[in-house]
């Protein structure tokens, strides 16, 4: 099954109906170059300082640089691109009426990089979520072109939906190659790894993914984007990072130190500066 490339100006139908069947594709020229680059000058001192993962899953020559909700305006930007949060809300919407942002990092191979072992990136709960419920939904931007030479994304189109244990043969297995600012969307359950580096020169991706609100998000919103941050960004992005209550009965909070005896369960959206 090859992998589908779709225009930016799909609809979300569309990309949702090449979700469900595949559980992959790529959305060509979300950003341009510029944008690209604005995001990389934003992050480049904190990815100089990041070490190299400490294994062969997080990449001995990979670098993962997170907190990016904090770190960058451009990829607070991306966070909320329109298509993209409408597509996931779409895919996720069967199973919880709004979503959370579940993970930001930047993943830089650096020449001689490895190839990563093949997972599903819902492995983050272990495997006591059932196999039905799909929790999450997936991006991961082309900071510079991804060839399948230089380590682009690997992936098994339709492996979603096949049990646990079973390996992708080669043949089953595609190559999200895409030029800089085109966008890779992937389930949580879809079969991917990223490549190996076999050129001299990096490969970079921004990874962003979104989870149902009332599961736990992989980066720990809160810590990595605390209130003093976080109270000055768009309601829509406060939302996202887990700032505004989930339901009526979740993600409310006691403030600690209030003593008038007013705000005994408080919404989170005081801390946000927000009315609601
Ligand atoms: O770097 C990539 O292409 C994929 C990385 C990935 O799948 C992961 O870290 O979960
Ligand atoms: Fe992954």
């Amino acid at each position: 099954m090859p992998l589908q490339t779709l225009k930016r100006d799909s609809s979300a139908e569309k990309i949702n109906d090449v979700m469900l069947s595949d559980g992959a594709l790529i959305l060509e020229d979300v950003v341009d170059e510029q944008q690209i680059n604005d995001c990389i000058a934003e992050l480049q001192h904190f990815i100089d300082v990041t070490p190299f993962g400490r294994d062969d899953f997080t990449g001995r020559l990979t670098k993962r640089t997170g907190a990016l909700a904090a770190r960058s305006a451009t990829c607070r930007d991306f966070i909320v691109n329109s298509s993209i949060l409408t597509a996931a809300e779409t895919f996720l919407k069967p199973y919880s009426k709004k979503i959370l942002l579940h993970l930001t990092q930047t993943i830089l191979l650096r020449p001689g990089a490895g190839a990563q072992p093949f997972h599903r990136d819902r492995y983050a709960w272990g495997r006591h979520l059932p196999l039905a419920l799909e929790p999450q939904f997936n991006t991961i931007w082309a900071m510079t072109d991804f060839t399948r030479a230089n380590g682009a994304t690997r992936v098994v189109p339709g492996s979603q939906h096949w049990d646990y244990g079973r390996e992708p043969e080669e043949s089953e297995v595609c190559f999200a190659e895409m030029s800089k600012g085109s966008v890779f969307l992937y389930s949580g359950s879809v079969m991917h790894a990223g490549g190996s580096n076999d050129t001299d020169q990096n490969r970079m991706g921004l990874n962003l993914t979104y989870c149902l609100n009332w599961l736990r998000q992989e980066e720990n919103q809160y810590l990595s984007c605390p209130p003093e941050i976080a109270r000055d960004f768009d309601p829509v992005l406060q939302d996202l990072l887990g700032y505004v209550q989930g339901d009526y009965a979740l993600g409310y909070f006691s403030d600690p130190v209030d003593m008038t005896g007013q705000r005994e369960v408080a919404s989170p959206s005081i801390l946000m500066n927000r009315g609601d």
